[in-house]
């Protein structure tokens, strides 16, 4: 009755921006990531009939009432797939750097599903995994798996069509993405609420949906045919496409903040001195840096000399997710 489960993040290089069903956390476009080996979550959930009721210990600590909402409502849906009315005890450790923009959600609910699917005794295969972890974040559909990841929208009401697939394994190109953590001061707008204020309000969301599908077939050529050129351009100008709808979005917001801006350019500045660099950002200020093992060093040197930034994170393309023994 217990498991415990190992899971990395992921960044998108064709980002998921919109549900059209919240509950099942359905996306109204498909999404493609990589997943990184830096960061990660290591997860043990063990169902107890002593348990009067869910307990969640994140990082050592209770976790705060928010989160542990939020993983009983998980919860509940692993013991409705179960039928079980066992609680469970939950404990996380993210060693992932919040700060630097990178969604704990992604790998949270990843090893979450992983973990608590094993505990119970549903024996799931990956593809089942997915479709599980999606309802935690969605996210975390694509952090089952290593290497290249894309989460297919689907088009079925009950999600029954709607996970991740690999389609490049993380030996097949060694990329690397440079987790860029700049100098912070507004409040963001969480993910989660700034989807859908845009999906809602925003005009531009419509173009979003129209320009996303040619943005996959691009990158999925770029991902056969080795061309770093066409991921990385494709990767960026994606990324300023998701921002734009938050502009149009009533009332309007911006995830970018001036150090933000600072990097973009500076990544721009890069390539026109023949560094191939390419920038795509989340729902926050930080940036992700795209390129080539080679070029890694010098990105490095240009982007730390910068004073709005903090602290800069390498990462290679990671693995999917590994049981650990007890
Ligand atoms: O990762 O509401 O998974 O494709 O990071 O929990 O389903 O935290 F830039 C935004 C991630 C969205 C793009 O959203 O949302 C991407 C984003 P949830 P998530």
């Amino acid at each position: 009755m217990k498991a415990t489960v190992k899971a990395h993040t992921n960044i998108a290089l064709i980002k998921y921006w919109g549900k059209r069903d919240e509950r099942l956390f359905l996306p109204t476009n498909n999404s493609l990531s990589v997943t990184l080996d830096k960061f990660y979550t290591i997860t043990t959930v063990e169902f107890d009939e002593q348990l009067t009721s869910d307990q969640f210990y994140l990082n050592g600590n209770e976790a705060e009432a928010k989160e542990t909402k939020k993983v009983v409502t998980f919860l509940n849906r692993v013991r409705e797939k179960a039928n079980s009315t066992l609680f469970a005890k939950v404990t996380s450790e993210n060693h992932v750097p919040t700060a630097a923009g990178f969604a704990s959600s992604a790998s949270g609910y990843a090893a979450l599903a992983a973990a608590a699917a094993k505990a119970i005794g549903l024996n799931l295969n990956e593809r089942e995994l997915s479709q599980l972890a999606r309802q935690g974040s969605g996210s975390a559909s694509r952090s089952i798996f290593g290497g290249y990841v894309e989460w297919e929208k689907g088009m079925e009401s009950d999600g029954s069509d709607c996970y991740a697939t690999p389609i490049l394994d993380r030996d097949a190109w060694d990329l690397r993405v440079l987790s860029v953590e700049v100098t912070t001061k507004a409040k963001k707008v969480l993910s989660r609420e700034g989807m859908k204020r845009t999906v809602e309000t925003s005009p531009f969301f419509a173009g979003w949906l129209e320009a996303v599908d040619k943005d996959l077939i691009t990158i999925k050529e770029a991902l056969q045919e080795k061309d770093f050129t066409k991921l990385g351009q494709v990767v960026e100008a994606n990324a300023l496409k998701m921002h734009a709808t938050t502009l149009g979005a009533n009332p309007p917001f911006m995830y970018w903040q001036s150090a933000t801006v600072e990097v973009m350019q500076e990544v721009q500045a890069l390539r026109e001195k023949g560094i191939e660099a390419y920038f795509t950002i989340d729902a926050g200020p930080n940036v992700k840096v795209v390129c080539q093992p080679d070029d890694e060093q010098k990105i490095h040197e240009a982007l730390n000399a910068l004073p709005v930034v903090n602290e800069i994170h390498h990462c290679r393309v990671g693995p999917g997710i590994t049981y650990i023994a007890d």
